[in-house]
């Protein structure tokens, strides 16, 4: 049986293989792509049984994203429509490496899931719930499913994580704040960019620890604060594993780390690894992914997020939004040019 199940919208991914406008682009590259998915993919390759769940289209593509997943050694569960496509997003590579993103998703299958799709036992038997903000985004019935799946995760005891995962091309901030801090609040694990916890919050605060702060007051136990080149902060409830190196002897915290134990909460912040982004896109679907395959393994929480910020920093190094996710090998690799023996 899995240990985690990622709910949410999965759709096929036509990414330009050359630099242009798409007015002019002659290829495009077939693939998947989905943030919940990404998530799923990232969790399998490091070791976690793994389930997805969804709504796709009885078409092509929705085979395409079952035989992708599956390769993946995910367990899918998904409702196949007969009356809706599966969901597609075009990747636009501009000048200067900027990528553009185009959804052709309304009135999609992923936009007709509704609570009843859940499958309440696979949440319930499983030790995580993995959900986004894409899905509110996406209209109602995905909202209420999202809500739902969080509802049986709650009831069961299912550990409930939240990306917030804002999409301005989905919907507007002012209708999507309320949506989002309503799923940010059912959450035990949250994961937000900062502008992400400020439109949560409707603050103008910029101090990442913060903004932690303010949203772990709405009720998770850990919310872990990306903050894309510069690193991640998380904070979390003491009550757990104790922070590596930070036993009862004291000492001082690792480099580069705060270590800040107060109020029965802790903070740390995990520099970014440095590297030279190709595609940003995905990076924080393998951040999350990597965080919560170290919180599943056990790991503490320091180390959780250096694996997640490496996962993260891997995954700009190369196009594509999940096909770089690094398993276990991967992460133990030396940085520094690869060598073939
Ligand atoms: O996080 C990466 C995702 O953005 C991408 O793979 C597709 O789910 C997606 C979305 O809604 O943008």
């Amino acid at each position: 049986t899995p240990r985690a199940v990622c709910l949410g919208e999965t759709m096929g991914l036509l990414a330009a293989t050359s630099v242009g406008r798409l007015a002019h682009v002659g290829e495009m590259a077939l693939g998947i792509g989905g943030a919940e998915s990404n998530v799923a993919i990232a969790l399998s390759r490091l070791g976690v049984p793994t389930a997805w769940a969804g709504r796709l289209g009885a078409d092509a593509i929705g085979d395409r994203v079952v035989r992708e997943l599956t390769a993946e050694r995910i367990a899918v569960h998904a409702v196949r429509d007969p009356d809706a496509p599966t969901g597609l997003m075009l990747k636009e590579r501009l000048p200067g490496g900027r990528i553009k993103v185009w959804y052709y998703r309304s009135h999609a299958a992923g936009s007709r899931l509704v609570p009843s799709d859940v499958d309440d036992e696979l949440i319930a038997g499983a030790e995580l719930l993995h959900v986004t903000g894409i899905s509110p985004a996406l209209g109602p019935g995905p909202g209420a499913a999202a809500a739902h799946a969080v509802a049986v995760a709650r009831e069961a005891g299912t550990t409930v994580s939240v990306d917030v995962n804002h999409r301005s091309a989905l919907w507007s901030d002012a209708e999507a704040g309320p949506a989002l801090r309503t799923l940010a609040a059912s959450a035990d694990v949250l994961y937000a960019g900062d502008d992400e916890a400020r439109l949560v919050l409707g603050t103008t605060e910029a101090d990442p620890e913060t903004l932690a702060r303010e949203l772990a007051a709405l009720g998770p136990s850990e919310v872990v604060i990306k903050l894309g080149a510069q690193g991640a902060l998380a904070l979390f409830r003491d009550a757990g594993t104790p922070p590596e190196g930070a036993g009862s002897a004291g000492g001082d915290p690792p480099d580069g780390r705060a270590d800040d134990r107060t109020d029965g909460w802790t903070v740390l912040f995990e520099p970014a690894v440095p590297v030279e982004v190709v595609d940003p896109v995905g990076a924080g679907d393998a951040f999350v992914g990597a965080h919560l395959a170290e919180r599943l393994a056990g790991r503490a929480p320091a180390e959780r997020l250096r694996t997640a910020v490496t996962a993260g920093a891997l995954m700009c190094t190369v196009p594509g939004d999940w096909e770089a996710l690094p398993d276990r090998a991967d992460l133990a690799a030396p940085a520094g040019p690869d060598v073939t023996r």
